[in-house]
């Protein structure tokens, strides 16, 4: 069904007509005005630290079984805000601002004595292609959180675009001898978009495999497969060695799921997860006026407003401004001999195997690949990484 008025249908006709010459790189898409979202992607990373009780809770597992599980329900917890919330409150996902190189967002969760806070730091870590790094910390609880995520995207018939996304997430537990797990971003597939309302499902699968010699694999569905219900989901708990699994969990991550814990034998299904009840928290931002010239709310703001208001006009003479300036910055690097890297304020990019957890991830990443072959990071992660300035 066509919802849209007669100009929204012209251009949303123009633009899959578009589509079908698509080159790869999402961000040159040119999309309708009644598709632009006025929010940077570099935010995004903030649906990561959206339950801070779940993110705390990873460390507070007594056994590296119980942080697996407590690690998996806090990651199944993100994927309601980072993949179902724009669908869900703006009734469709939107294209949101491509960061430029060195763009920065901070954000802040304030948790109670027993929680401790959320630090977020973010920065668009490379421009060409587009690569954001993130990395929040809980002191008080020992997890940190960090990677980096960049999107290679193809047209799917009938008008859809497939998402494959390079990077990964890793998170290291200070408190527990430094225990340390990689987990692998899934793949989304953008439906919707002949009608004019693009939402997001995620397939393919997720492993979260832990320095402690076990992995979590979960499995997505987009046809409803394990449960009849759209954002189905699979996990799987087992040891590496080839040991039987020792927690299973099931249901949908945008709504309810429930987990078994295997060793007990009564098969007693107890819930694990309730995405309606457990609403995201949306962190603490500080005051437009206090952020610098390159933080994603104070960068885009006259585009923001612009579009706030309609005025696609202005909202495209701004963001060519913003454009045009970084076109400028880039040529005068050129010149310089100096790379995207060197204009990076708060990450710097290492070798893979240059700190501690880069030599935890190699070796997860060699677990990885014995327990589920190439498919799960692919030779594309074999290369440099950011990490946060010290
Ligand atoms: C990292 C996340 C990522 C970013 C977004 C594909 C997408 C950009 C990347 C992968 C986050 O941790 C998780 C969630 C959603 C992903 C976005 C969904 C989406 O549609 C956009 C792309 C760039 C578009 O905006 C395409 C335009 C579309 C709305 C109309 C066809």
């Amino acid at each position: 069904v066509l919802s849209q008025q007669a100009p929204q249908k012209d251009s949303l006709k123009s633009f899959i007509s578009t589509l079908a010459t698509f080159s790869g790189d999402l961000s040159s898409l040119t999309c309708p005005s009644f598709l632009l979202s006025s929010v940077s992607l570099l935010e995004y990373s903030q649906y990561w630290g959206d339950h801070p009780k779940l993110f705390a809770s990873i460390s507070a597992g007594e056994t590296p079984e119980e942080r697996l599980l407590n690690c998996t329900r806090w990651f199944i917890s993100t994927l309601y805000g980072s993949y179902s919330s724009r669908a869900t409150t703006a009734g469709m996902e939107k294209k949101p601002y491509n960061p430029i190189l060195g763009e920065q967002y901070f954000a802040q969760w304030t948790g109670d004595e027993a929680t401790g806070d959320i630090v977020l730091t973010a920065e668009q870590v490379s421009h060409h292609p587009p690569i954001l790094g993130f990395h929040l910390e809980n002191k008080k609880a020992g997890v940190i959180l960090e990677g980096h995520c960049g999107q290679k995207s193809r047209f799917a018939m009938p008008a859809g675009i497939d998402v494959h996304q390079t990077g990964h997430a890793i998170v290291t537990l200070p408190n527990h001898n430094n225990e340390t797990y990689l987990i692998t971003l899934p793949s989304l597939n953008i439906r919707g978009i002949v009608t004019g309302r693009p939402s997001v499902e995620l397939s393919g699968a997720t492993h979260i495999v832990s320095s402690a010699g076990m992995i979590a694999s979960i499995e997505y569905s987009t046809k409803g497969y394990f449960s009849g219900e759209r954002n189905s989901f699979k996990a799987t708990l087992k040891p590496l060695d080839g040991g039987d699994p020792f927690y299973t969990a099931q249901g949908v991550w945008s709504g309810v799921s429930n987990y078994v814990d295997l060793t007990k034998g009564d098969g007693e299904s107890k819930l694990f997860f309730d995405s309606l009840a457990d609403k995201p928290v949306a962190p603490e931002l500080k005051p437009k006026e206090e952020m610098g010239p390159l933080e994603s709310h104070r960068l885009w703001s006259n585009v923001t407003h612009a579009i706030n208001t309609k005025d696609y006009g202005t909202a495209s003479r701004e963001k060519s401004k913003i454009e045009d300036a970084q076109r400028v910055l880039a040529k005068a690097r050129k010149e310089r001999g100096e790379t995207q890297a060197d204009a990076l304020k708060l990450f710097v990019l290492v070798d893979e195997d240059a700190d501690a957890t880069g030599k935890a991830f190699q070796a997860l990443r060699e677990d990885l690949f014995d327990a589920v072959g190439t498919k799960a990071l692919r030779e594309d992660e074999k290369r440099p990484h950011w990490r946060l300035r010290k």
